[in-house]
Formats: structure tokens, sequence, C-alpha cells
């Protein structure tokens, strides 16, 4: 999917924090004017294709009516206690046609059951609640997260049962965590994937969060990993995770979002964007302003290709592109069919005039999009040498952009 959004949205966007307590009052929660569908026509002006929304975070606050949790919306004074966030969310992403999915903290930092097995049928409960009343989800997010309840005990989770109850009531729902069992954690917070990064990934011996891969493992996965558990990038358009009004000055800008966007879906992964409403329940300005912006750079760098080339499925270790007479470029995209797997180890582009070339630019794995961008260089065509792979390359795009000079990515 490429680019959608995050929404931390509870009880810490009211009082300041980004680790609730679990001991606030309900009545904390209190938007003024929640407005699920300008969220989406943010979004959809985004050009993002969905919304992952934090249906419990840490502070164990339920944004639904749960039946199995006395913390939740009906205990607060929004709405006198009959509103639903997950309610007018899925209404408005199914009336924007966007995805919806769903974070919903293991820890918890507020139920009673917390630290006993009883509480693992309760994260179970709020599952199955949420997936009948909510879904169908694109995705569910569990958190690595894991620190300790208000009995002072650490909860062992039954990630087994978890598992085997999504995929039981929600099958085509693509699982998020440290280690998947769908799609993982990047390693990082800031967005950025690893210039060498396989959507392959071993698990055996790991458990999620404290017991996960090494953050540099998730973020290049594993050239032979057993599994097919393909990076996400989750970063915020802030330096929190939810709002904060001192925060205002320090939404990331179009430009800083674009280096993002390189660094992960140019890198093979998807871009999972935190823009967290404010306390009205509104996209704020600042961040509604940035993301339109962003928006538009991708739009003016990709919309018109200097050369572009789809490729039926040939094996070929030599792709020998031709522009019709010099032209300038600093931006190239390759692209590997990865229904086929993900075979390209080592890569190199060669930008010539006539036979001379005037630039190379290395690199090792392609995955699902490589963006390589450089500084303009004039060049009548340009080759792209397989130097090594799993098994026989195979490409199905390519294609170049003369992109704003400014655009060019930076080193980190
Ligand atoms: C972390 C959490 O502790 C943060 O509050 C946030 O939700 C982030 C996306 O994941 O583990």
């Amino acid at each position: 999917m490429e680019f959608y959004l995050f929404v931390h949205f509870g009880p810490n966007t009211f009082t300041d924090l980004e680790w609730g307590k679990g001991t606030e009052h309900e009545e904390v929660f209190n938007p003024t004017a929640l407005d699920c569908s300008q969220w989406c026509r943010v979004a959809k002006a985004a050009g993002a294709k969905g919304i992952i929304i934090t249906a419990k975070h840490h502070d164990g606050f339920c944004l639904w009516p749960s039946k199995y949790s006395k913390h939740t919306v009906a205990q607060s004074k929004w709405k006198n206690g009959k509103g639903d966030v997950l309610r007018e969310l899925r209404n408005a992403c199914n009336e924007y046609g966007l995805k919806m999915g769903v974070y919903l903290s293991p820890w918890d930092r507020n139920h009673p059951a917390y630290g006993t097995p009883a509480y693992n049928e309760v994260y179970i409960n709020m599952m199955k609640e949420i997936v009948q009343q909510y879904g169908p989800f694109f995705e569910f997010w569990w958190d690595g997260a894991n620190g300790e309840g208000p009995n002072g005990k650490k909860q062992v989770y039954d990630f087994g049962k978890f598992e085997k109850t999504l995929r039981t009531i929600a099958p085509n729902t693509v699982v998020f965590s440290d280690i998947g069992p769908d799609i993982r954690w990047v390693g990082n917070e800031s967005g950025i994937a690893g210039k060498t990064n396989w959507n392959l990934l071993d698990t055996a011996g790991f458990t999620r969060g404290s017991g996960a891969p090494s953050t540099d493992t998730l973020n290049t996965g594993n050239e032979n990993g057993k599994n097919w558990i393909p990076e996400e990038c989750d970063v915020s358009i802030r330096p929190g995770w939810f709002y904060h009004q001192q925060e205002d000055s320090l939404v990331k800008q179009p430009e800083t979002l674009f280096q993002l966007y390189l660094k992960s879906v140019g890198r093979g992964s998807s871009l999972l964007l935190n823009v967290p409403p404010d306390r009205r329940g509104h996209i704020n300005e600042h961040d509604s302003i940035a993301l339109v912006g962003f928006k538009k750079l991708r739009d003016e760098s990709f919309s018109k290709p200097v050369f572009s080339k789809k490729f039926q499925l040939a094996y070929q270790n030599n792709y020998a592109i031709h522009l019709d007479f010099a032209k300038k470029i600093n931006c190239i995209v390759i692209s590997e069919p990865i229904k086929f797997g993900q075979r390209v180890k080592k890569f190199s582009v060669q930008l010539k005039k006539g036979n001379e070339i005037v630039k190379e630019i290395k690199g090792t794995t392609i995955g699902r999009k490589r963006i390589l961008t450089f500084y303009v260089t004039e060049a009548d065509g340009f080759d792209i040498i397989i130097k090594d792979s799993k098994a026989k390359p195979v490409l199905s795009e390519a294609a170049a952009y003369l992109i704003d000079e400014k655009l060019v990515e930076k080193p980190e």
C-alpha cells in the first residue's frame, strides 16, 4: 500500500503525556469537535491509502465502548458516554474509500486483570469485539512495548493464541509486530529502512519486545531468512506520537517528509506516517498543510518521467536503457516483481553518454521499489547491471526522472 496514516489519539491528547499512566479519569477524554471525515479528507489529499488508529494505547483507555473494560469512551463525558471513535472512523473510511487498521496495545496500565492469565482472555475478547464490530481491518498492530501493570506484575502474553484468534476471525488482515507474523518493525522510529532491505526474516528463537532480533537485523532483514515478513516504517510527523500544542512548530515539513519517502518507500518498504489529531479531534492545520505539500512534491517529482519502461518477464543480467537523446536526470526508480520473490543481491546503474560511463550508482537489494537519487547528470542512456542475485534476476519496471535538486536524498 506504500503510504498510509497512523493516528495516535486518546487521553494522552488531553494530558500531554506520551505514555499515559492508566490512572487518568475517563472524563479527561473529551474531544470538542471530533470529525473523522476530516481525517479522511486529509488522508485522501495526502495520497494515503488507509488509517491505523490506536484503539487502545498503553493507558488502557478504549476508544470504543468495550464490554471488557470500564475505562472506555462509555465512561467518559464525551457525547454523554454514547460516543464511539472506532464507529465514526469506520463510517468515514467507508465513505472516503480508505482502508482501516487498528493498534491494540497488549501492554495495559489500567486493566485490573493485567498481569494474570485472565488478561490474555480480555485481550482476545477485545480483538474479537473490534474485528466483528468495526472490521475488516487491513492491518492489526501489536506494539512491542511491555512495562509493568498497575499491580506491579508483568504480563506473560499468549501471542500464540492471539495469532490463532486473528487468523480465524480475520484471515486477510496483515499482522504487524517486531517479528510479524506478516510485517515487521523497521528497528527504529525515525522511518528509515535499510539500504539493504530483505523482505525475509528469521524468527525462530525470537519473541516480541525485548526478545526481538537486533534493530540492525530488523532494519535489513535476513538474506536467507525463512519467512516473508517485509518491514514497515513507522514515524511521527511530530516529535511525539500524540498531539501536543507545543510541538505545532516542530511538524515535519514537506521536504523532510519527502526525504522519509525516499528512505522508506524508496527502499522497498511502506511508510506509516503518524498524524495525531488535536484536542478538537481534528488533524491540525500545521499537519494537514505539511501533508498536502508532501503530496505535491511527490506529484511534481514522479508524474512526468523522462523515461519509463515496464519489462515483460525476462531474465536478464543487463538491462540497457536508451533515451532518444542526452537528457538531464537525477533520479532512477527500479522495481522487482516481488511476487516471484526478492532476488537481486547486488546491482549497479551506469549512466552513459555514448560508450562513456558518466556516473555509476552501486546498490544491494532492489525489492518492490528502489528510488535512487543523485546530482543532475546528462546521459543518453543507462545500463542496469545485476551483479549478483539469489535466482535469475527479473525487473518489472525502470524509470528516470528529473526532480527538484533540493529533494535529492541526503545522508542520514
Ligand atoms: C511504541 C509506543 O510505546 C509508542 O507510544 C508508540 O505507540 C509507538 C508507535 O510504538 O512502542
